[in-house]
C-alpha cells in the first residue's frame, strides 16, 4: 500500500518540509511539501534522496557490544548493561571529568539531541565536553556572548527584506545556509537581486554563490577580520557611522573607534590582497544601502581570528544602524524559547571559567576545543586525570576534527567508549558499545535549534512517518537510557528522565513572576500536558511556556502541541521583528561594542597586518549532495562533481608541474595526503581546496559504498594546535600547506 506522510528534512539547516511516499515501511520517494508554511515546496537533491539515506542497508539495526575485541550484535539490555558497567567504574575511580562527552553535528538535527544531552551533562557533571561547535561556529557564540551577554543570541540576516547582503565565507548555494535557516536560500538570493538589491560575496573561491553576486572579492584566506576592521575604520573616518534607533542600546562607540584606529585600508590591503579602493567602496555601499545585512559563516569562523571576524560582522551592522532592524540582521524568537524576561542588565558572558588540562585552553560556553580531545585522552599531566571513557553522540571526530590518526590511537586506548550512531564508521569502530538510532523516517522531528536561527518565525512538528521497526528503540529513549546508565540509575524507567525535567521546569516556572504560570500548582500543569510520550510532553510544555504559548490557559488560542498537531504544515509566526533591548543580558544591559577579551585580542590582529602568506594555503569546500562525513555511503549522492579532489589554480598548477587529474601530495602541520588535482580558476592563485569528511578507508567500518571511493581526510593535514584562542575553534581554513606532484620533491612553495 502506498501512502504519503510529512517529514521535516533533517539533512541540513534549511529544515524543508517534505512529503514522503511510503510503501509498507519503506520511503520510496520525497518531494517538497508545497503547503509547508516555511519551505513552500522547496527541496534539494539531498532531500529528494531522503529514501536512500533513510534506507541505507549499512545502517545498523541492533546494538553492537565488544566481546573478545570484536563488535558483535547484542540486545538492547546487554548493550545498556555494558554501558553502565563501562562508565560507572571510570566515574567512581577517576571522577566525572574523566568521562569525555563528544556531541556531533546531527544532535542539532534530532529531537533527541536537543532534549537529552543537556540532562546527561548536568547529571554527569563533567567538564570534558567537546562538540562540533568548536569546529564550526564557536567564534560566533563567543562574539554574541560578549556583545549581547548571551552566546545564543545570534542575529540572522533578514534575507527576504534586505537591500544589500554582504556574505563572508559562506556558500549557501551548496550548503543551503547555516546559522541562518532559510529553505530555498538560493531562491531568496535571486529574489533579492530581482527586487533590485545587491549581493556581495567575499570568498577566496569563485563559488556558485559568488557567481550570483554583483561583486565578488577573492580575499586571501584568514584575513577577513582585517578587511572588516578596515571597513569599520572607513565608516568612522568618513562620518558614515549612523546608529539610528540603536543609539540608546549601545555602549563603547568611542572606544571602538579608537581601537580600530590602526586598521586603515592602506594597512590591511597587503595582507588581505584587496585593493584599498575596493575596501572603501564596500564600506560606503554598506552605509548607503537603505537596509543592509552582514553575514559571516564557516570561512569567517574557522580561521585564526574567527572571533574577531564574527564580532566585526556585528560591529558593521551596529555602525550602520542595521542590527535589530527589518532588512538588517534580527534576533529570531522561536516558539520554544524561554518566556522573554523584561529587559535589563544581566549576568554577562564569561570565558575561561576552567581550562583544558594539557594545553590550558579556556572553556567557551562550557566546552573545550574538539581539537584538544586527543591530547586530553593520550597525555598525562599533573593537572588532573586524563579522559578514560568517551560518550560520543552523533559524532565522527576521527574525520571531522584535526589529526584523525592521533585520535584513532587515543580512542583505542580508552577504558570505555560508547557511540550513539547509525553507522559503524571511522569513530564508532572504536566504541565498546554502539547504540544505533532508528532512521529519520521512524523518528519525530522538531527544530529546537534552527528555529532560533530562522529568517522567519514559524513552528512545525512532524511525528514519525513510519512506525518504529520491531527491535528498534527511539533515539530519545536511547539517550534517556544512556543518561540513566551513565549516572548510576541503570535500569530505571527512561520516562523518569522526562518526568524529572518536566517537574524541574514547571517548578521553576511557577516561581518566576514573569512566567504565565506564576503561582500555579506544577502538578496541575503537568497533568495538562498532551503528547504520546515524554519527548512530546516536553515539547508541549516548552511551547505552552514559550513566547507564543497558551500559558496553560493564560493566553487562550496560544501555542500548544495539540494546536501544532492540528497544523501539519506548520504555523507561521510572522517575519522577524526588532527585539532590543530585551535579548541583551550584558552587565550594562547594552550592546557592549568593545568587550575586554576582544580588545585584548586586537594586538594579535595588529600583528597579522604584516603577515603575507608566501606559500600555498588550504581552504575547504562543500558539495550540495553531501553533508560533512556521513553521506558518502549513499550512491545517489556521490559521483559527478562530488569528489575528493584538490582544486588548484592553473597558474599554481603550471608552476608546480601539476596536471589535471594527476595525484598531488599535500603536506600540512599534521601529516600528508595524496589526492587527484582538479585544475580550476574557481580558486584564487595561492589557494588550494579540499573538501572535508572523506577518508573512508579505515578497517573495521561498515560503509560499503563510501569505502569504494574513500577520498582522503583533509583534517590529517592539521595537528590540532592551530586555534582561534578566544573560542578554541579549530583553524580549518587558511592553513599553510606544501604541495608537489607525485614523484616530485615536496618543497615549500613560494
Ligand atoms: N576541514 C574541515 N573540517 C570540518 C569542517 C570544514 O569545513 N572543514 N566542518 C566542520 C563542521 S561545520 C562540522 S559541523 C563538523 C561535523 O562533524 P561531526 O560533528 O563529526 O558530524 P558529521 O561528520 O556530520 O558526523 C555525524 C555522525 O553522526 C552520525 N549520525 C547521522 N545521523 C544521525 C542520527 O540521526 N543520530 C545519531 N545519533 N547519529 C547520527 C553519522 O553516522 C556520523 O557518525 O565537521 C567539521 N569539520
Ligand atoms: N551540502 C552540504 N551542506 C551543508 C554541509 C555539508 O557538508 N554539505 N554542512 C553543514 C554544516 S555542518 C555547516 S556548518 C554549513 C556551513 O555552511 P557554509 O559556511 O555556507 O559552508 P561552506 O560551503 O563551507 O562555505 C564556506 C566558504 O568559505 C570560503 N572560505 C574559506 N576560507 C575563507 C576565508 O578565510 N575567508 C572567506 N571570506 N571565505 C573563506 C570557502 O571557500 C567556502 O566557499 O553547511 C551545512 N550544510
Ligand atoms: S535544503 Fe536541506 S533541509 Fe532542504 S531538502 Fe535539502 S537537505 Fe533537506
Ligand atoms: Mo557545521
Amino acid at each position: 500500500m502506498t501512502r504519503t506522510a510529512l517529514r521535516i528534512c533533517p539533512l541540513c539547516e534549511a529544515t524543508c518540509g517534505l512529503t514522503l511516499t511510503i510503501e509498507g515501511t519503506r520511503v520510496t520517494g520525497a518531494r517538497g511539501d508545497r503547503d509547508d508554511v516555511f519551505s513552500k515546496g522547496f527541496i534539494c537533491p539531498k532531500g529528494a534522496s531522503f529514501g536512500a539515506v533513510d534506507g541505507d542497508p549499512d545502517r545498523l539495526r541492533t546494538p553492537l557490544v565488544r566481546r573478545d575485541g570484536e563488535l558483535r550484535e547484542a540486545t538492547w539490555e546487554e548493550a545498556f548493561d555494558a554501558v553502565a558497567a563501562g562508565i560507572r567504574p571510570v566515574v567512581e575511580r577517576h571522577g566525572p571529568h574523566s568521562v569525555g562527552v563528544v556531541l556531533g553535528n546531527p544532535n542539532v538535527h534530532t529531537m533527541a539531541g536537543a532534549l537529552y544531552p543537556p540532562v546527561l551533562l548536568g547529571a554527569l557533571g563533567t567538564r570534558s565536553v567537546f562538540t562540533a561547535s568548536t569546529l564550526d561556529q564557536m567564534p560566533k557564540h563567543v562574539s554574541s556572548g560578549l556583545l549581547y551577554g548571551d552566546a545564543n543570541a545570534i542575529p540572522v540576516p533578514d534575507l527576504d527584506h534586505t537591500d544589500h547582503l554582504l556574505l563572508i565565507g559562506a556558500n549557501p548555494l551548496e550548503s543551503n545556509g547555516s546559522l541562518c535557516t532559510a529553505p530555498d536560500f538560493p531562491g531568496r538570493l535571486k529574489a533579492l537581486k530581482a527586487r533590485g538589491g545587491t549581493l556581495v560575496v567575499i570568498d577566496p573561491r569563485r563559488t556558485r554563490t559568488a557567481r550570483l553576486a554583483d561583486r565578488h572579492i577573492a580575499i586571501r584566506p584568514g584575513t577577513d577580520a582585517l578587511l572588516l576592521a578596515a571597513m569599520a575604520h572607513v565608516l568612522f573616518e568618513e562620518g558614515l557611522v549612523d546608529l539610528k534607533d540603536l543609539a540608546p542600546h549601545v555602549q563603547g562607540l568611542h572606544e571602538l573607534r579608537h581601537a580600530l584606529g590602526d586598521f586603515t585600508p592602506e594597512a590591511v590591503t597587503g595582507a588581505c590582497d584587496v585593493d584599498t579602493a575596493v575596501i572603501r567602496t564596500l564600506a560606503r555601499e554598506l552605509a548607503a544601502a537603505p537596509t543592509a545585512a552582514v553575514y559571516g559563516r564557516i570561512g569567517s569562523c574557522t580561521v585564526p581570528h574567527g572571533t574577531l571576524a564574527s564580532w566585526l560582522v556585528d560591529v558593521l551592522a551596529v555602525l550602520t544602524g542595521n542590527l535589530d532592524r527589518p532588512g538588517g540582521t534580527l534576533f529570531p524568537q522561536a516558539a520554544t524559547d524561554k518566556t522573554p524576561r523584561p529587559a535589563g542588565p544581566g549576568r554577562g558572558f564569561t570565558l575561561g571559567r576552567w581550562h583544558s588540562r594539557v594545553s590550558n585552553h579556556p572553556e567557551a560556553k562550557g566546552e573545550l576545543p574538539l581539537s584538544a580531545l586527543a591530547e586530553e585522552i593520550d597525555t598525562a599531566t599533573e593537572h588532573g586525570e586524563p579522559i578514560r571513557a568517551v560518550v560520543a553522540v552523533a559524532a565522527n571526530p576521527v574525520l571531522s576534527a584535526p589529526d584523525g590518526d592521533r585520535l584513532d590511537k587515543a580512542l583505542d586506548s580508552l577504558d570505555f567508549m560508547v557511540s550513539v550512531d547509525p553507522y559503524l564508521n571511522e569513530t564508532s569502530r572504536h566504541a565498546h558499545v554502539v547504540l544505533p538510532p532508528p532512521p529519520p523516517s521512524q523518528s519525530p522531528h522538531h527544530d529546537f535549534a534552527f528555529n532560533t536561527l530562522a529568517v522567519r518565525n514559524q513552528v512545525r512538528y512532524t511525528r514519525p512517518a513510519v512506525p518504529l521497526e520491531p527491535g528498534r528503540v527511539a533515539e530519545t529513549e536511547i539517550l534517556a537510557r544512556l543518561v540513566l546508565a551513565a549516572t548510576g540509575m541503570h535500569g530505571a524507567d527512561p520516562g523518569a528522565v522526562d518526568t524529572m525535567v518536566i517537574d524541574q521546569t514547571l517548578g521553576k516556572a511557577v516561581k518566576d513572576p514573569n512566567s504565565p504560570v506564576h503561582g500555579r500548582d506544577p502538578r496541575e500543569l503537568a497533568a495538562q500536558l498532551a503528547g504520546d510520550n515524554g519527548p512530546e510532553r516536553r515539547l508541549d510544555m516548552m511551547l505552552r511556556l514559550g513566547p507564543y504559548g497558551d500559558g496553560f490557559g493564560a493566553t487562550p488560542g496560544g501555542l500548544s502541541l495539540d494546536r501544532l498537531l492540528a497544523h501539519p504544515h506548520g504555523i507561521d509566526l510572522g517575519p522577524l521583528r526588532p527585539r532590543l533591548p530585551q535579548p541583551l543580558k550584558t552587565v550594562s544591559g547594552k550592546v557592549e561594542l568593545l568587550p575586554r577579551p576582544i580588545a585584548d585580542d586586537l594586538p594579535r590582529l595588529r600583528e597579522a597586518l604584516g603577515e603575507r602568506a608566501d606559500g600555498l594555503v588550504l581552504v575547504g569546500r562543500r558539495h550540495l549532495r553531501s553533508n560533512n562525513s556521513w553521506m558518502h555511503n549513499v550512491p545517489a549522492l556521490t559521483g559527478g562533481s562530488n569528489r575528493c579532489t584538490l582544486h588548484i589554480h592553473p597558474d599554481d598548477a603550471e608552476r608546480l608541474g601539476v596536471r589535471d587529474g594527476a595525484p598531488v601530495r599535500v603536506k600540512g602541520p599534521g601529516g600528508e595526503v595524496t589526492a587527484p588535482a582538479e585544475v580550476t580558476d574557481g580558486v584564487r592563485p595561492g589557494v588550494v581546496s579540499l573538501p572535508h569528511g572523506w577518508g573512508h578507508d579505515r578497517p573495521g567500518t561498515r560503509l560499503t559504498h563510501a569505502s569504494t571511493d574513500p577520498g582522503v581526510n583533509v583534517n590529517q593535514l592539521l595537528d590540532g594546535s592551530l586555534l582561534d584562542p578566544l573560542s578554541g575553534n579549530a583553524v580549518l581554513n587558511g592553513v599553510p600547506v606544501e604541495l608537489a606532484a607525485v614523484g616530485e620533491e615536496l618543497t615549500p612553495v613560494t
